[in-house]
This record gives structure tokens, C-alpha cells and sequence, in this order.
């Protein structure tokens, strides 16, 4: 077969249309989201009747993840690690209905490149007692994809895959395999499985344990899991992961003098682990992400030395790379070349012209007013408001109207929520009928840039309905109003603010102008297609 130049992402995305997937149902997130724009932009899938939604949240990609795979179909759901706090519930009880053929990929960012956080999802997956995978390489990534729906449907449960930022954005060659056909339609062998009323859930949870065994006897006899032993015993390597190829490009044809544990799947296979630990001296783990290897290694370590994040052999925060890995094994460390001094380092800012600066302008003049007064931010381009002082906080997505409303109830005034039209869509329309119900008062201002700017410009769901929604959950519509961000209505903002503050209850206010980024590809489409 032919081999291709793919990103990870892109492998993943190749692997689901050519390994029978039927569906993916995601929610954009950096650095996961070229997986399910790749299978939009792809002419083969949609050839194949392949279907690629962008979902207003994880819980509701998955839960339609979930849908297909009562259908008998394979699915798949792509999102950035924070996307699995979102997701938890349907991401728990998944794992007990025995659900067959439902990947879900889940690109976690060590070091936080365009993150709030750094967790490592592989918790998530050990919590809810499923498999998983975690590539080396991209074509590690691509062939996964196949085995990922293979455990899947022959044990019946989800399967997560872990990657990291450098695997989803960097290229390798890919060999592809040979296209497998979609399932046909056909409904659970169990109709009750899908039913977790108490009753049933006991019994499905009971079997989800009992399922662990083949779950590690599968991972123990893994391709992608192996003991690559070593002439030098005095120290033996756990790599998972892409930390396998950070460790061989330390050594001269990637020959690792040491006895190395390489983990691609999980639940971990200790056998292999027992046989380094019986054999070496001393062991060290090497993770990107967070210890969760060698947190478990060092449960049942019976008197040798472990060393990893948790002694801080190697930093305990922050990507690992080949030269962490150099430091941690005693080798010369050789860094990239040297930034030259004239590049000097810049704050991210909005974009010169963007609509949020207008809409911040606004916001900054009226809040010198009220020193006591907060604003209440949220997640997208408009965080970057932070920089020109204009919002107090960012903390999850949709958390601004809620934190707003929390205030409020506690005295603060005003209480202004900042959030944007795709955050909206994703988790801010409960937070707001929280505040309705309560009367709470707050003035929540919806950020309306026609798009899903920060992650690339996706539609956002909440687009061309956001003044109804309002409505429909309740705010007043003579609170409610549309204004167009520019500066020659600066003054009427600053007025419709302040009247908004004055007024005790919800108002909402929606600055609406497109994404300049976005007005330029649009005209730019349009000149193409002349
Ligand atoms: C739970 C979660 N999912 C996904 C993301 C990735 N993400 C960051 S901002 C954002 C949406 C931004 O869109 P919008 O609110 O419309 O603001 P804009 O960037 O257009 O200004 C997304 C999806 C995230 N940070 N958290
Ligand atoms: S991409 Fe769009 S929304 Fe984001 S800063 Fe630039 S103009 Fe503003």
C-alpha cells in the first residue's frame, strides 16, 4: 500500500474512514481537531457516506457516538483533554453498557501550549476500567485505529486513545491497509444493556470487572506492547507512548543499551513489567503527561529505586522531549539551535480590528466606574482581553455566566459575564437559565463573532439563534439587545452597558460582527469561486 505524509491527527482520521467508521461526532479542541476536519474535507468519505459532525459539546458528540453504536455502527469522538471533564458521564456509563465500536480519541497538551490545564486522560480511562492505546508514532496511531475497534467489538467496551500535542502536530510516513467495510445496521445483542436502571447497571458493572482479565491478557500479548531487552541491566526503562521515540533518538541507531518495557496499551502489562523490575537495578519511567505509570510501579515496588516525574528526575510539569530524557539518563544534553536575540517574545493579542477589542473598549470604560465591579471571562479569542485588562477571570468554558451569577448572589456589583457565541453553544445556555430561574443580577455579554474563531473557525451551534435562545430561557427581550461592535458606536455601547448595570436583573447584550479572520477567508472563497 501506499505510504502517505500525515500528521497524527490526519493518521487517525485516515485510519477511521479506511477501518469502517461510519461516524464521527466531535467538538474542536487544539491539538485534536484536524482529525474530524480531515474526514469533512475528505472526498473518499464522503464517497463512502461517512457522517462528520461538530457537536455543541463532548457530552453530546459522545452521547451521539454512543447512538451509532447501538446502531451496530462504528464511531468515533475526538476532542482536547479538557473536553473529558465535559464528557465524564456518558465517558463512565459507556464503559458499563458494553458499548461496541466507539473510539474516542483524546489529544492531551503537556505544557499547555493552548490549554488551561495539563491533565493526563489516561486516568479518565483507568477509572472507568477500559482500554487503551497510546501511539509511538504516527503509524502506530494509524494502525490502533484498526486494533482500537477490534477490542471494541469483540469485548464489548469503549476504547480511549491517548495522544499527545507533538504526535497530533508532527508528520511521519503512514502506511495505509486495506479499507474495511462499515458495519450494517443492527441493534444490541443486549437490548437491556443500554438501560442502566439499577437493576440492570449492577449486573453490567459486575461484568465490566469481570471483563478486566481479557482486558490485560489482551494488552500482554500486544503488538504494540513489548520487552526489548538490553545488554546493561544496572537500569531498566518504562517508556509509554511517544516517550519510546524520545528515548531511542538518544542512542546511535536508536540501540538502547538498557532493557526497555515499551507501553502502547492498556491495562498495563505486568508481566512484562515484573520481568524488568526482577532484572534491572534500578527502573525509570518516562511519561508525557502526567506520573500515572509510575505512580502505579511504585505501588508495588518491593525495594528498588523508581525514578520519573514523581522524584523529579525529570521535571514533574511540562512535555517531555529527547533532551529531558538525555538529562534523566545522565547524557549529554544537546539543545535545538539558539532563538537569535532580535526575536524577542510577544503576548498573544486580538487581532488589529477585532470585534472583541471594540466590545472590551466598551467594557473598560464603564468598569472605571466600579472599582469594586468584576468581569467574568471565558474561553476563546476574547481570554486574550485579559492582556488590555478587561476581564478578572478564565477557568472552563461556560464558566463566565455562572461565576457572574455566584458573585452577584454574594454582593458583588456589577457582576458582567463575557463569553463568546461558540462557548455559548457549548455550556453557557444552562448557566443562563440558572440565572433567569434566580433573577439574578448579572449582565451577561454574548461575543458574537459568527464562528468558533480560537480553534480554527468552525460554525459555532448556538449561530444565528442566539437572541431566540435568550428568549426561550427566559430573559426579558427588552434586555436583550444586538449592537455592532465598531468604534463609531462606541458611545451607544458604553450607554447600553451602563442603562443594562442600572437595570436589577439578567440582561444580555450581543456585540455581533464577524471574525476578521474569518471575513477574509469568506471573501477570499468567494474570489476563488468567480
Ligand atoms: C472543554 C473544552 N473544549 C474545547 C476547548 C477548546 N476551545 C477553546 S476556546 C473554544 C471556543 C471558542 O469559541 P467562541 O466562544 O465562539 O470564541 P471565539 O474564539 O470565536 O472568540 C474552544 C472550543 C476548551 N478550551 N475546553
Ligand atoms: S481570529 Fe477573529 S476573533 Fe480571534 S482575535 Fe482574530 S479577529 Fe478576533
Amino acid at each position: 500500500m501506499s505510504k502517505n505524509l500525515f500528521l497524527g491527527d490526519e493518521a487517525i482520521a485516515q485510519a477511521f474512514i479506511d477501518a469502517g467508521g461510519s461516524a464521527i461526532n466531535s467538538y474542536p479542541g487544539t491539538p485534536s481537531t484536524q482529525i474530524t476536519e480531515y474526514v469533512m474535507k475528505s472526498k473518499e468519505a464522503a464517497a463512502k457516506g461517512i457522517r462528520a459532525n461538530w457537536c455543541s459539546n463532548e457530552k453530546t458528540a459522545l452521547e451521539a457516538s454512543i447512538g451509532v453504536a447501538y446502531s451496530g455502527r462504528r464511531a468515533m469522538t475526538c476532542m482536547k483533554h479538557v473536553g473529558m471533564n465535559v464528557c465524564g458521564d456518558p465517558f463512565m456509563n459507556a464503559a458499563i453498557i458494553g458499548t461496541k465500536g466507539v473510539l474516542i480519541v483524546v489529544a492531551d497538551d503537556p505544557s499547555m501550549f493552548s490549554s488551561q490545564d495539563e491533565q493526563d486522560s489516561r486516568y479518565y480511562g483507568h477509572w472507568a476500567m477500559i482500554p487503551m492505546l497510546e501511539p509511538s508514532n504516527q503509524q502506530e496511531a494509524y494502525d490502533m485505529v484498526f486494533h482500537g475497534y477490534d477490542i471494541s467489538e469483540r469485548f464489548g467496551t469503549p476504547v480511549l486513545m491517548r495522544i499527545p500535542t507533538r504526535l497530533a502536530h508532527s508528520r511521519a510516513g503512514v502506511e495505509r491497509r486495506p479499507s474495511r467495510e462499515q458495519n450494517p445496521i443492527s441493534m444490541p445483542d443486549d437490548p437491556k444493556s443500554f438501560v442502566l436502571l439499577p437493576v440492570n447497571a449492577k449486573r453490567l458493572y459486575r461484568q465490566l470487572i469481570d471483563k478486566q482479565a481479557a482486558f490485560v491478557e489482551n494488552s500482554e500479548t500486544s503488538g504494540f506492547n513489548r520487552y526489548v531487552d538490553g545488554s546493561d541491566h544496572s537500569r531498566g526503562i518504562v517508556t509509554t507512548g511517544i516517550a519510546y521515540n524520545y528515548l531511542l533518538e538518544n542512542f546511535a541507531e536508536g540501540k538502547c543499551p538498557y532493557p526497555v518495557v515499551k507501553i502502547s496499551q492498556y491495562p498495563l502489562p505486568m508481566a512484562m513489567l515484573d520481568r524488568l523490575y526482577d532484572e534491572c537495578d534500578e527502573i525509570l519511567v518516562l511519561e508525557d503527561g502526567q506520573p500515572y505509570v509510575e505512580e502505579r510501579l511504585t505501588g508495588l515496588a518491593k525495594g528498588k529505586k523508581i525514578h520519573g516525574r514523581l522524584d523529579e528526575t525529570i521535571r514533574r510539569d511540562g512535555e517531555l522531549n529527547s533532551e529531558k530524557v538525555a538529562a534523566a539518563l545522565g547524557l549529554p544534553v544537546t539543545s535545538g539551535p539558539k532563538v537569535p536575540e532580535v526575536v524577542v517574545n510577544r503576548p498573544p493579542a486580538l487581532c488589529q480590528g477585532c470585534p472583541h477589542d471594540d466590545s472590551y473598549n466598551a467594557v473598560i470604560e464603564v468598569m472605571k466606574q466600579y472599582p469594586q465591579g468584576r468581569v467574568f471571562g471565558d474561553i476563546g479569542c476574547y481570554t486574550l482581553g485579559y492582556n488590555k485588562g478587561a476581564i478578572n477571570t478564565t477557568v472552563c468554558m461556560g464558566a463566565s455566566i455562572t461565576m457572574a451569577k455566584g458573585a452577584a448572589e454574594s454582593g458583588i456589583f456589577p457582576a458582567l459575564a463575557v463569553i463568546g457565541d461558540g462557548t455559548f453553544g457549548h455550556s453557557g445556555m444552562t448557566g443562563l437559565l440558572d440565572c433567569v430561574n434566580e433573577k439574578a443580577n448579572v449582565v451577561v455579554l454574548i461575543l458574537d463573532n459568527n464562528i468558533t474563531a480560537m480553534t480554527g473557525g468552525q460554525h459555532s451551534s448556538a449561530n444565528q439563534k442566539i437572541r431566540n435562545i435568550c428568549v426561550g430561557l427566559g430573559v426579558d427581550p427588552e434586555h436583550i439587545h444586538i449592537i455592532e461592535p465598531l468604534r463609531k458606536n462606541h458611545a451607544e455601547f458604553v450607554h447600553l452597558l451602563q442603562e443594562e448595570i442600572n437595570y436589577d436583573g439578567v440582561s444580555v447584550i450581543i456585540p455581533q460582527r464577524t471574525c476578521l479572520v474569518e471575513l477574509k477567508k469568506h471573501l477570499a472563497q468567494k474570489k476563488d469561486s468567480k
